[in-house]
């Protein structure tokens, strides 16, 4: 057992390194990579795309600390059975909808190039891939089982976007009595105004839905 206590608001979050796992949002090319889904839809990726470095040193150090890994992915099965007619509707009405050519493949379709993990986040072999349908990471996957199997109750959490997938994944997370760290330079939304927001309603009221933080705080917390 190993505990860690990292600076973070809106007070410190201590977490066991065998009780806690590192899971990193849909950091798939759709969304962070140049003619993915994200740039199609009209959004400067600018903020996507740069934290990729910074999440990289987090999943080096965690997997230094024999920490669990978790990976999402957010897409659909190539006949698009699994996607509620009203996501393919309203992702129609945006510009680019999910099953539509797109550079990269069918947009967030399985097995397409660009529902693919970005190379630098690559998952390692036994590092679990939970595809989900939904924004969720708990909503229709197994994650729940993996995560209750190995007896995790701390999630320290990158990925994008904040305030779609990132935050709905920390609400879930709430609801089952699991302690959430967001990583503030870790997560991105395509506007700012977004990202300001999104920290602010998870570390609200005392830490309504968790903690957020910076990485070099849990860097710090990890040297002392
Ligand atoms: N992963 C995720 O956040 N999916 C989205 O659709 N995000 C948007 O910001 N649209």
């Amino acid at each position: 057992m190993a505990e860690y206590i990292v600076k973070a608001k809106p007070y410190e979050f201590k977490f066991d390194s065998e009780k806690t796992a590192l899971i990193i949002i849909d950091m798939q090319r759709d969304f962070c990579a140049p003619g993915g889904f994200g740039e199609k839809l009209g959004n400067d990726i600018t903020p996507t795309t740069s934290i990729i470095d910074p999440t990289r040193k987090v999943l080096e150090a965690v997997r230094e600390k024999d920490m669990f890994v978790v990976h999402t992915r957010e897409g659909h099965r190539p006949d698009l059975s699994d996607c509620p007619p009203s996501k393919l509707r309203r992702g129609k009405i945006q510009g680019a909808g999910i099953g539509d050519m797109g550079p990269m493949g069918r947009i967030l379709v399985r097995g397409e190039h660009g529902h693919d993990i970005v190379d630098e986040l690559k998952p390692l072999e036994g590092e679990p891939i939970i595809d989900k349908p939904g924004k969720g990471s708990f909503y229709q996957t197994d994650l729940d089982l993996l995560l209750a199997n190995r007896g995790i109750t701390h999630l320290i959490v990158t990925g994008v976007t904040t305030h779609v997938c990132v935050q709905s994944t920390i609400r879930e997370a709430n609801d089952r009595g699991i302690e959430c760290l967001m990583l503030e330079d870790c997560t991105a939304a395509f506007d700012p105004r977004d990202q300001e927001a999104s920290i602010r309603m998870i570390n609200q009221q005392g830490g309504i839905f968790g903690w957020t933080t910076e990485s070099k705080h849990l860097f710090e917390a990890f040297e002392d």
